[in-house]
């Protein structure tokens, strides 16, 4: 799969619930590639990624995703909503106010 994606020229990566290519990604596609990042983390100060960038500190990774779908008017298939509230009541602990991130 990662060679079908390097042959790919208008491969675009988003980053969700992190914001600097690790690992794999970071080993194998160019940062320049990135093109949008959706996280909830705080941002490293020395993050060199010039892309879009959606990071709020918030609960849940997921309500940033859900709220990026909305304002980008995707209509999002039910299973994915379904996924998405859940991963929100799970990573709030049921909404509370006091979460880790
Ligand atoms: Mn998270």
């Amino acid at each position: 799969m990662v060679d079908e994606l390097l042959k790919t020229n208008d491969l675009e990566i988003v980053l969700v619930d992190h914001n600097e290519p690790t690992g794999l990604l970071k080993q194998t596609f160019s940062s320049n590639k990135v093109s949008l990042i959706i996280d909830h983390h705080p941002e490293n100060a020395a993050n060199i990624l010039s892309c879009e960038k959606r990071i709020e500190l918030v609960g849940s990774c997921s309500s940033l995703v859900a709220d990026y779908a909305m304002k980008a008017a995707v209509n999002l298939p039910d299973d994915a909503r379904e996924l998405i509230a859940s991963a929100i009541v799970i990573d709030t602990s049921g909404f509370s106010p006091i979460q880790a991130l």
